[in-house]
């Protein structure tokens, strides 16, 4: 069934994320006991495993047959143009490392953007059970439940989840703005999964997340989740989010956040 030439619905582009990422989470979950290092990407911590690469494969596959004339961006496929005006992003194992180790704070994450927007989204969480969906304009939900964020807290008393990136360089300067970060908030949080991360602000487990150097398909459908539920999701300098910067809280605290992170710097690149 193609719907690619009529205008997307994004409820049905929801339906089919949360369909999709299901699928590849079940079979993520069945491969992770004794899952090995397959290769590695972008430095020698950066790794994949083969169910990063078949679990996308059967994302792309799955989206195509529902809806061939889609665009698609993959962590680990690169991208694919499409015709239709719809571009889904795929990250299919985030937080690959806590994978490769059995531990649960992996997700996989499928978001749909029309127009550069995303307007719908899934986050699965299969070790917790959780599956994450919203449409722009139209809420979040966990588990089919309404999620609406907890009111900000001051930022002396903020949970802040932060991740690390794989260069040695970006993670001797992330380490330099966490030593200004860390006496000025209640405690840091490092996850190793952007997506759980953001997921977890619209439901409480965390209060604020910042991270750099993080790429599109690790925030596009977990911000979605976030904002839907009011939490404000941007980035550097009043824009949204990018790789520069990912800044995500409820707006009084996103503002305390972003005025400590503004004069911090920008990241070494890589
Ligand atoms: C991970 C992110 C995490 C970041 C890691 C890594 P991956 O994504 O979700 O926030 O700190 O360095 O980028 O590589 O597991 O898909």
């Amino acid at each position: 069934m193609s719907t690619s030439h009529h205008p997307p619905d994004p409820e049905e582009l929801r339906a089919l994320a949360v369909h999709v990422a299901a699928e590849a989470g079940e079979l993520a979950a069945e491969g992770q006991r004794g899952v090995t290092v397959l290769d590695t990407k972008s430095s020698p911590t950066d790794v994949v495993t083969k169910m990063d690469r078949a679990a996308e494969e059967l994302i792309r596959t799955r989206l195509l047959q529902a809806r061939p004339d889609d665009a698609i961006l993959g962590e680990e496929g690169g991208g694919e143009s499409g015709t239709s005006g719809v571009r889904w992003i795929v990250d299919p194992i985030d937080g690959t490392v806590n994978y490769l180790y059995g531990s649960p704070d992996w997700a996989v994450a499928v978001a749909a953007e029309v127009d550069g927007r995303v307007v719908a989204a899934a986050v699965n969480v299969p070790s917790r059970g959780e599956m994450f969906e919203a449409v722009l304009g139209g809420g979040a939900r966990l588990d089919g439940v309404v999620l609406r964020a907890p009111d900000a807290v001051p930022l002396d008393r903020a949970l802040v989840a932060t991740g690390f990136g794989y260069f040695p360089e970006r993670r001797a300067q992330q380490a330099r703005v966490l030593l200004e970060v860390l006496p000025r908030v209640r405690d840091i949080r490092r996850r190793g999964s952007a997506a759980v991360d953001l997921t977890g602000l619209a439901t409480g487990r965390c209060d604020a997340y910042y991270e750099r150097g993080l790429h599109p398909w690790d925030w596009a459908a977990p911000g979605l989740v976030a904002s839907e539920a009011g939490v404000r999701v941007g980035g550097a300098g009043g824009g949204p989010p990018s790789g520069d910067l990912v800044i995500a809280a409820r707006p009084e605290l996103y503002e305390a956040l972003d005025r400590l992170l503004a004069p911090l710097g920008a990241d070494t690149d890589g």
